[in-house]
């Protein structure tokens, strides 16, 4: 029997079995509920917006919040499987799931007043609220310390002035957590919509991640109360914190889409007649499943051992940056030479391998792309900075 899903050094047994009982779940809601309607969406542009009440039942929306908040209180394994799963459907599914857990949810639960805490949090874990996370400008992507969004403090709260773009789901959100400087010095905000000089216009035009909402974030003497400044942080590391819990899922995220394209590869080469055999009898295409089935094997070791660090408390961002810099960079691999497999059907949507490569493009972009990723490891290494 040819194997489908690699699971070659028997992960599934370092898990415990609410773990696997969890990866089983969401594995078949994916089958059941994503696989049959995520290339009309992606053919379309639309985002699959009738999924989030049924994340939010399954509990997948905010896994490691505290339960007293409405989130799911599960480890990191947990949330790393959840994050692979789903991605495996698609990336703008897994999106959906980045930005509302780790940069939404993580951020309100970390720095947010307990007011609003106990006001979005549940709202959020039930799919009944979207967030959004506007951190990138036009003219500041990887070098985010130099934003000019900003805000001015008055008698009754704080007017904010400025931009964000390339921000998932800002269209959509019922709540955007926006970074902006007061007095030079990076804070966190939160601004509901419909506040008067809140804008989300949705961009167009994406040849990736065609199943969710891209937007731009512009803000025109937004006034917002005093209570909606984060409290609890100050400086670039209040996003970046978020941006560690964000990679570290997106790095689970890329084997999911990397075992579409193998799973997808090996029934194709086992069935694809040529020359009167199986194209999978061929040492060339052997040697693509191979690299496929090696890469992803070592991408899930890597992953389970973060998990464990991160639940420790141990894990530094640097670690974080290597799972998230090898494993998209991986996935993409893997697309690339599932489409050659292919032959000519991998360019049809009638298989999953040009949805997730494409896919794949922006998710090597964005939480840092693989370049940033290369200079934060280059200077853990050496102890030099070379970003500028
Ligand atoms: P630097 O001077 O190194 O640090 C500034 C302060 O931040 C602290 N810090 C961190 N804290 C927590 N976690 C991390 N990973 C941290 N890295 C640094 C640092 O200790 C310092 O703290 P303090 O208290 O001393 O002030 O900062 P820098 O300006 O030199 O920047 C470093 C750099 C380039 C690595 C950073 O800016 C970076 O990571 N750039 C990439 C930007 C990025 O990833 N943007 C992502 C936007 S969000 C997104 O893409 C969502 S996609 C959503 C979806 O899934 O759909
Ligand atoms: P730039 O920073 O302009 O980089 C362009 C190129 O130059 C890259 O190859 C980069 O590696 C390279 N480069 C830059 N600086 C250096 C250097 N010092 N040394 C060597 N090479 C360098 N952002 C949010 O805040 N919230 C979101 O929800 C969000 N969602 C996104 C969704 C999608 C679909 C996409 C595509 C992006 C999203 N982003 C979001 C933005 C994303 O984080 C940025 O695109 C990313 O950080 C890179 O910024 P940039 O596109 O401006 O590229």
């Amino acid at each position: 029997m040819p194997i489908i899903t690699p699971d070659y050094y028997d992960i599934s047994g370092l898990l415990t079995e609410e773990e696997r009982l969890l990866r089983d779940t969401v594995r078949a809601f994916v089958d059941e509920e994503i696989l049959p309607i995520i290339e009309h969406h992606y053919r379309e542009g639309t985002a699959p917006l009738e999924l989030n009440k049924r994340f939010g039942d399954l509990g997948i929306f905010g896994a490691t919040i505290p339960e007293e908040y409405g989130g799911g209180g599960m480890n990191s394994m947990c949330y790393g499987l959840i994050n692979m799963e789903m991605e495996r459907g698609d990336s703008a599914v897994r999106s959906t799931v980045s930005v509302q857990s780790s940069l939404v949810m993580y951020p309100i639960w970390q720095y947010a007043t307990e007011e609003l805490k106990r006001h979005w949090l549940p709202r959020l874990a039930s799919g009944d609220a979207v967030g959004c996370f506007g951190l990138t400008e036009p003219d500041f992507g990887s070098n985010p310390s130099g934003m000019i969004t900003n805000a001015r403090e008055t008698d009754s709260g704080y007017v904010l002035n400025g931009a964000k773009m390339w921000i998932t789901n800002g269209t959509l959100a019922d709540i955007a957590v926006v970074w902006a400087k007061l007095d030079g010095v990076v804070r966190g905000f939160m601004v509901e919509k419909g506040t008067p000089g809140f804008t989300a216009p949705e961009m167009k035009g994406k040849h990736s991640l065609r199943a969710s909402v891209t937007s731009e974030l512009v803000f025109q003497d937004c006034e917002i109360p005093k209570t909606h400044i984060m409290p609890g942080v100050q400086g670039l590391r209040g996003p970046l914190s978020c941006l560690n819990q964000a990679r570290y899922g997106i790095s689970w995220g890329a084997i999911g889409a990397a075992i579409a394209c193998f799973e997808s590869s090996v029934k194709y080469a086992t069935t694809r007649i040529q020359f009167d055999k199986p194209i999978g009898g061929f040492q060339l295409v052997q040697e693509k499943l191979v690299w496929m089935l090696n890469e992803i094997t070592k991408a899930q070791l890597l992953c389970w051992r973060l998990a464990h660090l991160k639940d420790s408390g141990n894990v530094r961002p640097q670690q974080i940056s290597l799972a998230k810099r090898n494993n998209v960079w991986m996935a993409l691999e893997c697309a690339r030479l599932a489409r050659e497999i292919h032959g000519a059907n991998g360019i049809l949507d009638e298989y999953p391998v040009m949805r997730h490569a494409a896919n794949l493009e922006s998710v090597k972009t964005y939480e840092g792309t693989h370049d940033i990723h290369t200079l934060i490891l280059g200077q853990d290494i050496t102890d030099l900075a070379a970003f500028n």
